[in-house]
């Protein structure tokens, strides 16, 4: 009676540890959502940093000066929404019309390392 109280109390700690070593992998935080939304990234082909995300929400967007200013070069417009892209701040400067789509390398329209804000048509 004793002895197989014993044994019962080692077969829960190894149990237990079992569990710990087995642990369970986070779920991938990188998986940003994009759907139904405008999404730009630092290099083509929507890599590097995603520095701007956004539904199409109104009024000027400005991207940040030091994370995303001159620095855009793809881009994922899921909104539905046409968006104007603005070579300076304060939607100013020459600017970029864009229907909803994939644009994997803006260097392709003239449009590299340029946008610093945004708008979105009719919104
Ligand atoms: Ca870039
Ligand atoms: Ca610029
Ligand atoms: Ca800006």
């Amino acid at each position: 009676m004793r002895l197989r109280t014993v044994l019962g109390s080692v077969v829960a700690v190894l149990v237990a540890v079992g569990a710990m070593l087995a642990g369970v992998a986070p779920a991938s935080a990188n998986a940003d959502d994009c759907s139904y939304k405008l999404c730009m990234w630092e290099d083509d082909w929507y890599s590097d940093s995603l520095y701007a995300k956004s539904a199409a929400v109104s009024g000027c967007q400005e991207i940040a000066g030091w994370n995303g200013d001159n620095e855009i070069s793809s881009l994922s417009n899921n909104t539905g929404h046409s968006v104007r892209l603005y070579a300076d701040d304060n939607c100013q400067g020459r600017s970029l019309l864009l229907n909803p789509g994939w644009y994997p390398e803006l260097s392709r329209l003239g449009f590299n390392n340029d946008t610093e804000s945004y708008r979105f048509e009719g919104r």
